[in-house]
C-alpha cells in the first residue's frame, strides 16, 4: 500500500518544493499531469503550453533518476480524466492512496478545486517564495497604504542582500532614478539564449500543434529552456552580459530589439526551474566581484524580491474576488489588435506582433503601451486580465493580476499604484524610437493623424476627475488642461470620442 500522492504542478518544478520534501521516496508517488483543464482556462498562447509540458515532463525523467516513482500523464493519454483533481482520484485508485500531499497552487480556482475533492488534500505554503502568507499580512495590518518600498525593505534585511549590516550598500535603498534612460542608440547584448529543442520538446511540439492549433501565438520557433540545467544557463549568461546595463536601460524600448538588456528569467522562476533567492545571489555576486554597478544591480534585485514578492502578498491577501475588480468601471470590450488585427499605432503593434511570436514582452511594453492604452480606452479590465493571462509564458494569476488588475488599469481601486499609470505619446516617444515609423504623428496633439494617445490621455483624466481631481500626484496634469483655451479642450475630447467610436469598427 503506497501511503500518499505528492502532487507537483506545471508551475512547481523544483526539488526543493514543499509536496515533495513532505513525502518518502520509498512508499510515496509523485503525480504530475497535463491536463485540460489547466491547458485551457485561458486561451494560452502555444510556446507557454509547450513550455510547461516539456519542463514538467523533463523534471519528471530528473525525478525518477533521483530515485522517485512518478505517475505521469500526457495529455494525449487515453485515461487522462482532463483535470487535476480527476487525475488524484483515478491515481488514488490505482496506487490504494489515501491522501494527498500539495504545495499550495499559485491560484485561486485551483486552490478550491484540490480543498473540493473527495479525499484528504494537505495543501502546504509555496516556500520557493521568500515571504511567507504570515510575513506579508504581518507587514500590511494596519498600514494604510501598502507601498512596495518598505515591503521591498524588509525583504533586504530579511535576506541580507546588498546589505551593510542594518545600512543598504551604497547608502541608499533605491537606485532608480539612475534607471529611466531612454533607448539606446547601440544595444551590446545580445539577448536571451537560443535553446535548440530536442527530442523531448519536438514530441511537446508536436502535439500542441495539433491540440493548439487555433490559440494566438506562434509555436515555432522555440527557443525557450526547458530545464534547470539550461535555465541555468540562461541566468549565468544574462548575469555576465545583460545585468551590467540593464538599470540604464530598463525602461527602454526599440523597433528593432525586443529584449535590450533584460533577464528572460520569469518563465523559468515562476514555474520553479531557478529560484528567486538564487537569481538574486548571482546579480548581488556580480556587484561584489565589481561586474555590474550597483544601479542594475539593485534594480534587478528590487524587481524579485520586492516587486515580485509584494504582488504575490497582494493577491493572497486580497483573495479570489481581486481579479474581477472593476473599481474605474471600464466597460469597452477588447479591441481586436490585442490579437493580432491591424492597427496604425506602430508601438501596439511592435508589442503585439513580439507578444505573438515569443510570448514576451518586457515590463515597459506591458505596462506603458499595451496597458496604458487599455486604460485610457476605458476596456473591461476582466478581458484586459484574461489576454495578459492567456499571451505571456510567465503569466500565472498570483502575478498576472495584480500586475494587471492593480497596477496597470488601477481597477482594485488603488491598492498597488497610488495613481493610474496613463500617459500620452510623449512618454512613449521619449523611451522608445516607435514613434518614428507610426502612421501617427506623436506631435500632433489633435487634427488629423494625432496620435491617439494624446486625445485618449485628456478624455481619461476628464472621464475620471471625480476620483483624481484630489490626488496631488495629478492636480498638476488638471491644471494643465484647465488651462488650456475651451475650443482646444473641446477639440480634443470630440476628437477622443470620434476615436474611441471607430474602435472595433475599423483600423485605428
Ligand atoms: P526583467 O526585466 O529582467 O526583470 C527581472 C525579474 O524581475 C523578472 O524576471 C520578474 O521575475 C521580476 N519582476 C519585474 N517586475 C515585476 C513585477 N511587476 N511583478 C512581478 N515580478 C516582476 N511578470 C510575470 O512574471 N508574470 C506576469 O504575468 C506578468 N504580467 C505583467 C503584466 C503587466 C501589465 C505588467 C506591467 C507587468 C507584468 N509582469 C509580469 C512583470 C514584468 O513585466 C515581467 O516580470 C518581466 O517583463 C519578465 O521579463 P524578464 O524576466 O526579462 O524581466
Ligand atoms: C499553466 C499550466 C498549463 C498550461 N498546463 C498545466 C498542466 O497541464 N498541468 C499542470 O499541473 N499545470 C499546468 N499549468 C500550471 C497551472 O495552471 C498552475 O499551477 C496554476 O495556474 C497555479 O499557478
Ligand atoms: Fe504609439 Fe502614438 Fe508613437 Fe504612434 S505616435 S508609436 S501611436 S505613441
Amino acid at each position: 500500500m503506497v501511503s500518499k500522492l505528492l502532487l507537483v504542478l506545471g508551475d512547481q518544478l523544483s526539488m526543493d518544493i514543499a509536496s515533495l520534501r513532505e513525502g518518502d521516496k520509498v512508499s510515496d508517488v509523485v503525480v504530475m499531469a497535463e491536463v485540460a483543464d489547466e491547458a485551457s482556462y485561458v486561451q494560452h498562447h502555444p510556446k507557454k503550453i509547450a513550455f510547461i509540458f516539456a519542463a514538467m515532463r523533463k523534471f519528471a525523467k530528473a525525478l525518477e533518476q533521483d530515485g522517485w516513482t512518478v505517475a505521469y500523464t500526457k495529455l494525449d493519454d487515453d485515461e487522462n480524466s482532463g483535470s487535476i483533481g480527476g487525475e488524484l482520484l483515478r491515481r488514488a485508485e490505482e496506487y490504494d492512496a489515501g491522501e494527498v500531499i500539495a504545495t499550495e497552487p499559485g491560484e485561486w480556482r485551483l486552490i478550491s478545486h484540490l480543498e473540493d475533492l473527495p479525499i484528504p488534500v494537505h495543501q502546504f505554503q509555496n516556500d520557493l517564495f521568500i515571504a511567507s502568507h504570515k510575513e506579508f499580512e504581518d507587514w500590511a495590518e494596519g498600514r494604510k497604504a501598502l507601498r512596495m518600498e518598505y515591503f521591498y525593505r524588509d525583504m533586504r534585511r530579511k535576506t541580507g542582500l546588498l546589505m551593510d549590516g542594518d545600512k543598504p550598500v551604497g547608502e541608499k535603498w533605491n537606485f532608480d532614478h539612475d534607471n529611466r534612460k531612454p533607448a539606446p542608440d547601440e544595444v551590446t547584448f545580445d539577448g536571451p539564449l537560443k535553446f535548440e529543442p530536442d527530442e523531448i520538446v519536438e514530441d511537446v511540439l508536436d502535439l500542441v500543434e495539433t491540440r493548439f492549433d487555433n490559440s494566438f501565438g506562434d509555436l515555432r520557433p522555440f527557443w525557450f529552456a526547458t530545464d534547470r540545467g539550461q535555465a541555468l544557463e540562461q541566468l549565468n549568461h544574462f548575469i555576465e552580459h545583460g545585468l551590467p546595463k540593464f538599470g540604464d536601460f530598463q525602461d527602454a524600448m526599440l523597433n528593432d530589439n525586443r529584449f535590450l538588456y533584460h533577464g528572460l528569467v520569469s518563465f523559468y522562476m515562476n514555474a520553479g526551474l531557478l529560484s528567486p533567492l538564487e537569481v538574486c545571489e548571482a546579480a548581488a555576486k556580480a556587484y561584489d566581484d565589481g561586474n555590474a554597478p550597483i544601479n542594475a544591480v539593485e534594480g534587478f534585485i528590487r524587481q524579485i524580491i520586492g516587486w515580485r514578492e509584494y504582488v504575490r502578498g497582494i493577491y493572497f491577501l486580497e483573495g479570489p474576488d481581486y481579479p474581477r475588480r472593476n473599481g474605474l468601471n471600464h466597460q469597452r470590450g477588447l479591441p481586436d489588435f490585442y490579437w493580432g488585427a491591424e492597427t496604425k499605432m506602430n508601438c501596439i503593434s511592435k508589442a503585439v506582433a513580439q507578444t505573438k511570436e515569443d510570448a514576451y514582452a518586457h515590463h515597459i511594453q506591458r505596462l506603458m503601451v499595451t496597458g496604458n492604452f487599455a486604460l485610457l480606452a476605458g476596456i473591461n479590465p476582466n478581458e484586459v486580465h484574461e489576454w495578459y493571462l492567456a499571451v505571456y509564458a510567465d503569466a500565472y494569476e498570483w502575478v498576472e493580476a495584480p500586475n494587471v488588475v492593480g497596477m496597470s488599469q488601477f481597477a482594485d481601486g488603488g491598492i498597488i499604484a497610488s495613481k493610474p499609470y496613463v500617459s500620452s505619446g510623449s512618454y512613449i516617444n521619449k523611451m522608445s524610437d516607435y514613434c518614428k515609423n507610426c502612421d501617427y504623428s506623436v506631435s500632433k496633439k489633435t487634427g488629423d493623424g494625432a496620435c491617439p494617445f494624446n486625445l485618449l490621455y485628456w478624455h481619461f483624466l476628464i472621464r475620471h476627475r471625480d476620483r483624481f481631481d484630489n490626488n496631488p500626484r495629478m492636480a498638476q496634469m488638471y491644471r494643465v488642461f484647465d488651462r488650456m483655451d475651451e475650443e482646444r479642450r473641446e477639440t480634443v475630447l470630440a476628437e477622443a470620442d470620434a476615436f474611441l467610436e471607430k474602435l472595433g469598427k475599423e483600423v485605428v
